[in-house]
């Protein structure tokens, strides 16, 4: 009886505590401590030049609300000097990871050896640099150099049948950046297989449409017989398209264009044959960043290289997954 008694007792106050401390529990989880136990992410960001910028900064945001990484977000405007300082405060802040798009590929080495020296992981996103690799953790993005690559072949096959010189205009990214120097690479290389495709000007446009504009206008002065413009991005085929109808031609028909990203604006053009041809490059990175981020505040080692995956699209392709694109 007593037995019974005392046993009825225990499971009784058993039962309250544990309702206590369940309790007590949600009301830690859902009250004060809030994001004390957060991993800190610095992210400097490139600009916002472009269509491309846009989504990757969107999906880097929306990517770390997900995942419950506390973030904190510069913009560069496309300046060295600002990424540099920006990463400079977040080593003061003591973030537990920090991650850029470095704006050109040089002059690295000496803020990479201050993160390295406060021992925060840095993780390169979208754009490399040539500093070595054993002064950041990874680096994630597209290989430019194969999007340059895959311009090249579509304009062998669209010229093939040519039977004099095809006057090539090109515009270029931001001096000194990635994929303006790979892009550039990959391209030239690609078409040196056929002797009547010829670059007859190569001008930046800082892969913004104003500029693209700017430097078309000028790049149709002086050139009368333009067959093919290359440019780098969207927006600056976009921009350029502008000063192409401005000069009274058909956008698509009278001068043939490729560009890379295939973001929505560009996709929309595409698939109404004002451009010809698209190289994708994904702007989507924010998922795999946040994942990268995780593992490397876990002191977890990294691939060192990690390339996104991406196609191409032909103005019908692109008029079937337009409806579907995220960006
Ligand atoms: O192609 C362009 C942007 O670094 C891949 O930067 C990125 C490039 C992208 O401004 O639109």
């Amino acid at each position: 009886m007593l037995k019974k008694l005392s046993a009825a007792l225990a499971a009784g106050l058993l039962a309250s505590v544990l309702a206590a401390c369940g309790g007590g529990g949600e009301d830690t989880a859902s009250g004060g401590e809030a994001g004390s136990g957060k991993i800190v992410l610095g992210f400097s960001q490139v600009g916002s030049e472009s269509g491309w910028r846009a989504a990757n900064t969107k999906s880097v945001k929306d990517s770390a609300a997900t995942a419950g990484i506390d973030l904190k977000f510069s913009d560069a405007q496309q300046k060295q000097e600002n990424q540099i300082a920006s990463i400079r405060s977040y080593i003061q802040q003591k973030v537990d990871v920090i991650a850029f798009s470095p704006v050109v590929v040089t002059g690295w080495d000496a803020v990479l050896k201050e993160a390295q020296a406060a021992k925060i992981p840095v993780i390169l996103t979208d754009r490399a640099v040539d500093s070595d690799a054993s002064l950041y953790a990874t680096f994630i993005g597209s290989d430019f150099v194969k999007e340059g690559e895959e311009v090249g072949k579509w304009a062998l096959e669209e010229f093939k049948s040519a039977t004099g010189p095809v006057n090539i205009v090109q515009l270029e990214g931001t001096v000194g950046s990635a994929p303006a120097i790979d892009r550039k690479k990959g391209f030239e290389a690609t078409i040196a297989s056929n002797p009547n495709l010829k670059v007859i000007a190569s001008q930046s446009g800082d892969f913004t449409r104003a500029k693209g504009k700017e430097v078309m206008q000028a790049l149709l002065q002086a050139n009368p017989k333009i067959d093919l413009l290359f440019a780098h991005n969207d927006d600056m085929g976009l921009g350029a398209i502008e000063a192409i109808k401005a000069a009274g031609l058909k956008p698509g028909t009278d001068i043939k264009i490729a560009t890379i990203d295939a973001v929505k604006d560009g996709m929309t053009a595409l698939a109404a044959n004002e451009i010809n041809f698209i190289a994708e490059c994904s702007p989507l990175l924010g998922e795999q960043l946040m994942e990268l981020t995780k593992k490397a505040a876990a002191g977890e080692p990294l691939e060192k290289r990690i390339v996104t995956k991406e196609t191409t699209f032909t103005p019908q392709q692109a008029a079937e997954v337009l409806s579907t694109r995220q960006y």
